[in-house]
């Protein structure tokens, strides 16, 4: 089959070198570090035998002709940016093990009834504009104009990142994949958890990616003079800040499978000796039901404004980006489990805690997940890490299902 796991991990540490960090992996949408990985992967899906470009919003897409041609296409493919002080796996490796199965058919000179379409999505963490999926959002016909108003982390608007970047703002929308153009969306991506390593095997296929909210939490109460207001006086906005985090902790943890978490918080005017009047702190909440992840956020909510009040602050809640559970079609999910089978693997089926492009596609096209397990189910980490023989299985389980793909329904 002359699929090679060493190149795919090969790729990925290629991959890995283009960081706006020195000493570690940081790689954001639009970045110079992006468009030195988007040349690798163009040139890596040429090699490939596929046609590849950069479409309107900087994602790289590559398609391997149907035979006869102009067929619909299963989409593959998967994110190559990453958080901050990243691993080399997530996103990435579903790229390149995607790239590798092409590349074997190509030898083979084997075409297939369907084309194939790989993505490098240009943004699935959203960590510079806050909001996440822009590229797969932007494939699926669903991105919404008003984010190009939106300012990155470092203050420069989407629309002039995209323009700084070789990009014209005004053709995003020809990104955008109709229906009848996709089959099937089917992403390989590490587990990025522990189950497939606790039960001792290497690939699992998922049976639906977690829903989730993302705000910004904004609590405003008095600076004032550390060594002068009383404490009965003071309007702590980062000591109600503090307990409010306190209350996330327990409403999800009191919530089955719910999870909340607060990454990013900034308090100012930020000096030693003055009261913070001003706290903005990020929330990110996930459940495997939309029912279950809309009463955390209720409970959540009522708990922030009771302390809120007792404390004399303002709090203000602004949303960022809302994503539904997606369920991963179930006709998928027998393919990929039909092809785990074959590859003499045990076949267990698993949620995604972690959100994916799938979140997106869904909107055009059934979507089906195919996790590689990760040591640890360390992930979000430099210490992410996957082994060749887990990335091999993956490899061939993915090459098998695209082999034995049978259209399901057009778009849901
Ligand atoms: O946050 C997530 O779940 C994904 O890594 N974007
Ligand atoms: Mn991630
Ligand atoms: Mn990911």
């Amino acid at each position: 089959m002359a699929l090679d796991a060493q190149r795919i991990l090969a790729r990925c540490a290629e991959l890995a070198a283009h960081s706006e960090q020195p000493d570690g992996l940081t790689r954001v949408f639009l970045s110079p570090e992006q468009r030195a990985v988007n040349a690798l992967v163009l040139e890596w899906m040429r090699a490939a035998g596929m046609e590849a470009a950069l479409d309107a919003i900087g994602n790289c897409v590559g398609r391997y002709e149907s035979a006869p041609p102009g067929a619909s296409a299963l989409m593959l493919g998967s994110h190559l940016d990453t958080v901050r002080d990243a691993g080399r796996y997530d996103g990435m490796l579903g790229v390149v093990t995607a790239i590798e199965c092409v590349a074997a058919l190509a030898l083979r000179r084997q075409r297939l009834p369907f084309a194939i379409v790989v993505v490098g999505f240009g943004d699935e963490e959203g960590v510079r504009f806050g909001s996440t999926l822009l590229g797969s959002r932007a494939i699926a016909g669903t991105f919404d104009l008003a984010l190009l108003d939106r300012p990155g982390r470092d203050g420069v608007p989407l629309r002039e990142a995209l323009q700084s970047f070789g990009l014209d703002p005004t053709r995003v929308a020809t990104a955008a994949f109709a229906p009848r153009e996709v089959a099937a969306y089917v992403e390989l991506h590490i587990e990025q958890g522990p189950v497939l390593e606790a039960e001792g095997l290497p690939v699992g296929v998922v049976t639906a990616i977690n829903g989730g909210y993302r705000f910004n939490v904004n609590v405003t109460g008095m600076a004032g003079h550390a060594g002068t207001v009383p404490m009965a006086l003071r309007r702590d906005a980062l000591a109600g800040a503090a307990e409010c985090i306190g209350a996330v902790e327990s409403v999800a943890g009191n919530a089955l499978d719910v999870v909340g978490t607060v990454g990013r918080i900034e308090a100012l005017p930020g000096a030693m000796n003055v009261i913070p009047g001003r706290v903005r702190f990020s929330l990110d909440l996930r459940a495997p039901t939309d029912a279950q992840r809309a009463a955390a956020l209720a409970d959540m909510r009522t708990r922030f404004e009771a302390i809120a009040r007792r404390r004399g602050l303002a709090l203000a809640l602004e949303p960022v980006w809302e994503a539904s559970t997606a369920q991963c079609d179930a006709r998928l999910q027998a393919q990929l489990a039909a092809a785990v089978a074959a590859e003499g693997i045990g076949v267990r089926h698993l949620p995604s805690g972690a959100g994916h492009d799938g979140m997106a596609l869904i909107a055009i096209a059934p979507i089906g997940m195919l996790f590689v397990r990760c040591t640890g189910g360390i992930s979000h980490h430099p210490d992410e890490a996957v082994t060749v023989e887990d990335v091999d299985a993956g490899a061939h389980v993915l090459l098998r299902f695209i082999e034995a793909f049978e259209a399901t329904s057009a778009a849901p």
